[in-house]
C-alpha cells in the first residue's frame, strides 16, 4: 500500500522538455496543467496523500519527479541524472523527502541512475541499464539495498527510454510488458499482460493500492488489465507523452 506521493507541477518550460518524439509537436501548457490537475486527483482517489511541490521554470523535465528518487520501504535513494539539463532538479525534493525519510541515500558521481529505471517488485528492484543509468549507478543501488536487506538485479535495456517505458508491475506477480521485454528471461516467472505494439506507451502504468491507472487512450490495454481482474482509472497524459513522459514519470509513491 502506498500512502504518501509528491509531484511537482510543470512549469511554462515543459515545452522544452527533452524528446525523442518531436512529429508528436510540443506539449500544450494548459492541458497539461488540466492533465496533471485530474493526475492528482485520481491519487487521492487512490487514497494518497499528496505532497505539491511548485512549478521550477529552470528545469523543463522537472514535474518527472519519479526520476529523481528511489522510494523504498526502509530508505529514499537520491538519484543522478545521466542527462546535464536534469542535474540539479534533486535539491528541492531531497528536502521534501527528508519529511518522509529518516535514511537518505546519495548516488555519487561516476554513477547515473534515474528513478524511471527502477522497478520495484516487493523487496527486490529490477535496475535498467539505460542512457541515463549506468552501471556504476545501478551497482551503488544495489549494495545499498543489500545493506537494508533487499536486492537489485540489472537488466540492459536498448531501445527504452527507461526501464518503466516498457514494463509496469501491478502486483499480484502480474508484470505489463512492451517491445524488447516481452522475451526478456528475467520475466519469465510473471504472468505478462502483453501490450500491443500500437499501444506501446500505455505499458507505463501504475498500480496505486486497489487500482491501475492506465493513459487515457489505450482501449487494448485498458480492457487487457480489466480482464486480468484489476479496477482501472484512465488519466489522460498526451501532454506529457510529447516529451516521453508517463503516468509512473508524474510522481514518487511510497
Ligand atoms: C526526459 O527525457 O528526461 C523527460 N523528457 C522524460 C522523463 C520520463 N521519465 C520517466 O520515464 N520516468
Amino acid at each position: 500500500m502506498f500512502k504518501n506521493a509528491i509531484v511537482k507541477r510543470p512549469g511554462r518550460s515543459l515545452v522544452n522538455g527533452i524528446t525523442s518524439a518531436p512529429e508528436l509537436g510540443k506539449p500544450e501548457y494548459r492541458i497539461a496543467i488540466k492533465q496533471h490537475d485530474d493526475y492528482i486527483e485520481a491519487l487521492k482517489f487512490c487514497g494518497i496523500e499528496v505532497t505539491v511541490l511548485q512549478a521550477d521554470e529552470r528545469f523543463p523535465d522537472s514535474c518527472f519527479v519519479e526520476d529523481v528518487a528511489v522510494c523504498t520501504k526502509k530508505f529514499a535513494m537520491i538519484a543522478k541524472s545521466g542527462t546535464t539539463s536534469r542535474g540539479g532538479e534533486e535539491k528541492e525534493v531531497i528536502e521534501v523527502i527528508r519529511k518522509f525519510y529518516n535514511n537518505l541515500e546519495y548516488i555519487k558521481e561516476p554513477g547515473t541512475l534515474e528513478g524511471g529505471d527502477v522497478m520495484m517488485v516487493k523487496d527486490h528492484f529490477y535496475i535498467g541499464l539505460s542512457k541515463r543509468t549506468n552501471r556504476e549507478g545501478a551497482e551503488q543501488l544495489i549494495k545499498v539495498l543489500g545493506k537494508y536487506g533487499m536486492s537489485g538485479l540489472m537488466v540492459e535495456i536498448s531501445e527504452m527510454l527507461h526501464l518503466k517505458s516498457g514494463l509496469a508491475y501491478l502486483e499480484d506477480n502480474v508484470l505489463l510488458v512492451t517491445g524488447e521485454f516481452i522475451n526478456n528471461l528475467e520475466f519469465k516467472k510473471f504472468n505478462k499482460i502483453m501490450i500491443d505494439e500500437e499501444e506501446t506507451y500505455s505499458a507505463n502504468c501504475i498500480r496505486v493500492n486497489d487500482y491501475v491507472l492506465v493513459p487515457a487512450g489505450y482501449p487494448k490495454t485498458k480492457e487487457k488489465i480489466k480482464a486480468a481482474g484489476f479496477k482501472v482509472i484512465a488519466v489522460c497524459t498526451s501532454e506529457y507523452r510529447k516529451i516521453n513522459g508517463g503516468l509512473s514519470c508524474l510522481s514518487l509513491r511510497f
